[in-house]
């Protein structure tokens, strides 16, 4: 009995490390990769106008649904709200000299919106003051050789087109989106090197229509998210037609959407079910946008087409909750895109999970459960564990899916809390920059994939939205007590400075020695083949009682 007891406990403990790959350190997957990026690689770090600006009324700008919603008690943790937050409406100098100071030459940031048109249409006339701000930011970039990358909308709607519309759900925002995307180019397209339509449809669409923790804070997964997505797609190829049409040859800068998506791993990779659920998961994150933009055919991914027509087939409606392109629409979205813009955090370990009875809407669609490794450590963020590898495998299924674009990842971070004393040797920052730098690297030179830029989220601390600024992704830190929000750089600032500086990780350099040095801890090997030990003993110890009290 105890000889059968303790060999299945170390069959158990073998297979708990062992049998599939999304856990422990795995040397094939895992090592460190040292090399140099391709010439003229982009490096780059990102922020967006609610998060940094504050000055939410100044000069005449209007209300945007995010100034609605961190005003409205409960929405944010501790109450937090973006009326100051970075003050970076009055300290854009300083925020082009933490940029520089890093050796950057390029700076993704977000326009807002109301700050242009401040009721959100263009009938009264641009805000001169509002225009003048993104004028002196963007001239102040390319006095320092820093390119802009500007993001048009990172989810600070007009609250005027809210109200009017409904927001997104409807089809009327699309033109005066259109209208503002025109303006934007006209007005500052001749130093833009870089548009990004829209910051992860998403979350604007899952978070904020379906699931209402983000602004408008609209709970209907059934329905609104899905003409969310429809319309910003709609929004997002007319943005892109009108450049190309009426600026390109002028400005000739590239216009494209960023996606995000996590990675998904199948539980069992041996199981057909859990493969299929896989790629079911990416299919309605990533593929949900990607396909209609990047792939041949475009339209929405067939797996969602079919997966929601039986659904709501079976709920007796007579249409999809889905809602349809015509042939039209399709051709006019197909295209759309100069390159592949992606924001990427984690990973999730997906099942095959149909739940009969389930709720109608976005989250139960899926057909999925997801999990994380107990092996995976977690950032502050809850839902950001650190998954390295996922990255990669990420990078090579939009190559292979979407036509081998060329990348630009536009984001990629981790949180610490908001403790005292705060952070500064942000160990845990660096570990993630390193090893999800050294992902992007394998991509290229191993995978072929043609990643052009990496992006750091984010250049400093910020309102991490309903986290308020209870989570800090910078690379700076930022004092939201002291009224001159004083920015300092992290350990990690430094550590960014000379990953740029080197171009990546190249035989002999010291960043590289640093890496390399810090692989083991940063990976966990040690501590995994460690607790995978502990483990066995455990079980044989556990066993070893429970034969005892057995027998
Ligand atoms: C990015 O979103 C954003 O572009 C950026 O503005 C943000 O600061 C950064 O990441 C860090 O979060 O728990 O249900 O509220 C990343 C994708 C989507 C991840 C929303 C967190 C919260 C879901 N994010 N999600 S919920």
């Amino acid at each position: 009995m105890l000889i059968l007891l303790m060999t299945t406990s170390l069959f158990l403990g073998l297979v708990c490390g062992a049998q599939y790959d999304y856990g422990a350190y795995d040397h094939n997957r895992d090592a460190f990769r040292p090399g140099r990026f391709p010439d003229g690689f982009i490096w780059s770090t990102a922020t967006a106008s609610y998060q940094i600006e504050g000055g939410w009324d100044a000069d005449g700008k209007g209300e945007s649904i995010w100034d609605r919603f961190s005003h409205t008690p409960g929405k944010v943790d501790r109450g937090d709200t973006g009326d100051v937050a970075c003050d970076s409406y009055n300290k854009y100098r300083e925020d082009v000299q933490l940029i520089t100071g890093m050796g950057l030459r390029y700076y993704r940031f977000s326009l807002s919106w109301t700050r242009i048109f401040p009721d959100g249409t263009s009938t009264s006339g641009p805000n001169q003051a509002g225009v003048d701000y993104y004028n002196n930011l963007i001239n102040e970039l390319v006095r320092n050789g820093v390119t802009p990358m500007v993001t048009l909308y990172h989810w600070d709607l007009p609250q005027n087109v809210q109200d009017t519309y409904g927001g997104w759900v409807s089809e009327g925002v699309v033109q005066h989106y259109n209208d503002y995307a025109t303006f934007a180019f006209q007005t500052f397209g001749d130093r833009v090197r870089y548009w990004l339509t829209f910051n992860e449809p998403w979350a604007v669409c899952y978070v904020g229509y379906g699931l209402g923790m983000h602004a408008p804070g609209i709970q209907d997964e059934r329905n609104s998210t899905y003409l969310c997505a429809h319309n910003i797609l709609k929004a997002h190829a007319g943005a892109w037609h009108t450049y190309d049409r009426n600026f390109r040859a002028d400005q000739s800068g590239q216009v494209s959407i960023t996606l995000n998506s996590d990675w998904a791993e199948p539980r069992d990779p041996d199981r057909a079910a859990d493969v299929m659920a896989a790629d079911r998961f990416l299919q309605f994150y990533l593929g949900w946008f990607a396909n209609p933009i990047y792939s041949e055919t475009g339209d929405y991914p067939a797996v969602m087409k079919e997966t929601m027509l039986a659904k709501s087939q079976a709920e007796g409606l007579r249409e999809s909750r889905l809602p349809q392109f015509t042939q039209e629409e399709v051709n006019f979205i197909r295209g759309t895109s100069d390159f592949f813009g992606l924001n990427h955090y984690t990973t999730r370990i997906i099942e095959d999970n149909v739940v009969v009875g389930a709720a109608p809407g976005y989250t139960n669609d899926r057909d999925v459960a997801q999990y994380t490794a107990p092996e995976w450590t977690r950032a502050q963020s809850q839902w950001l564990y650190e998954v390295p590898w996922g990255l990669r495998r990420l990078l090579n299924f939009i190559k292979l899916n979407y036509g081998d674009p060329e990348v630009l990842v536009t984001e990629n971070g981790r949180s610490d809390g908001d403790v005292t004393p705060p952070v500064m040797q942000d160990r845990n920052r660096i570990c993630y920059y390193i090893t999800y730098i050294d992902e992007v690297l394998k991509a290229i030179s191993e995978d072929g994939v043609k990643v052009r830029a990496y992006t750091a989220w984010s250049l400093m601390d910020n309102f991490e939205w309903a986290r308020g600024y209870t989570e800090r992704f910078g690379l700076h830190y930022v004092d939201f007590n002291d009224p001159n929000r004083p920015r300092t750089a992290k350990q990690s600032a430094g550590v960014y400075r000379d990953i740029v500086a080197n171009n990546g990780f190249p035989e002999g350099a010291d960043v590289t020695r640093l890496a390399g040095n810090m692989w083991r801890g940063c990976r966990g090997a040690a501590v995994t083949t460690s607790a995978n030990i502990a483990l066995l003993v455990l079980s044989f110890i556990m066993a070893g009682i429970y034969g005892l009290i057995k027998m």
